[in-house]
């Protein structure tokens, strides 16, 4: 099993989709093993984005991420990382194929709606940087003989 940060981000939680997309990934059958709101702070801001901080677009991805409060979680499952991402569709909305959830609901690069890390490390990094140890609450799932073979 594999674990992913998600963070719904203001323009999702301002535009009353976190429902909807939460669902979306329940429908998928990825498991939520951690879950709160909180507002990011600048200085987490700059921990998240450490590899663009120093972009000429920061400063604006910075006051948008920090403007309104947000939703982060821990999804988990096979391959969950890449599933995610391919759920999400390309960053930018304009470009996001339909069907995904960017594709659906977004037509910005910035507010793109839902975030998830881009590898093991990251996601590693990411989950550490929103939730303590004992705020992730793993479970086994009543449906699980019902969502895959014993042996995937
Ligand atoms: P992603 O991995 O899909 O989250 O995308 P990136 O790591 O490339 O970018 C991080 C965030 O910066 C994205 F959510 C969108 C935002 N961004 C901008 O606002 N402007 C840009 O020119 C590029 C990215």
């Amino acid at each position: 099993m594999e674990r992913t940060l998600i963070l719904l981000k203001p323009d999702c939680v301002q535009r009353r989709l976190s429902g909807k997309i939460i669902s979306r990934f329940e429908d998928k059958g990825l498991n939520i093993v951690a879950l709160k709101m909180l507002q990011v702070t600048p200085e987490l801001a700059k921990q998240h984005y450490a590899e663009h901080v120093a972009k000429p677009f920061y400063p604006g991805l910075e006051a948008f991420i920090t403007a309104s409060p947000v939703v982060a979680m821990v999804l988990e499952g096979l391959e969950v990382i890449r599933v995610v991402r391919e759920m999400l569709g390309a960053t930018s909305g304009l470009k996001a194929t339909a069907g995904t959830i960017r594709g659906d609901y977004s037509n910005s690069r910035q507010m793109n709606l839902v975030h998830a890390s881009d590898g093991p490390e990251a996601a590693a990094r990411e989950i550490g940087l929103y939730f303590k140890a004992n705020e992730v609450c793993p479970y086994t799932p009543c449906l699980t003989p019902w969502m895959k073979a014993d042996d995937e």
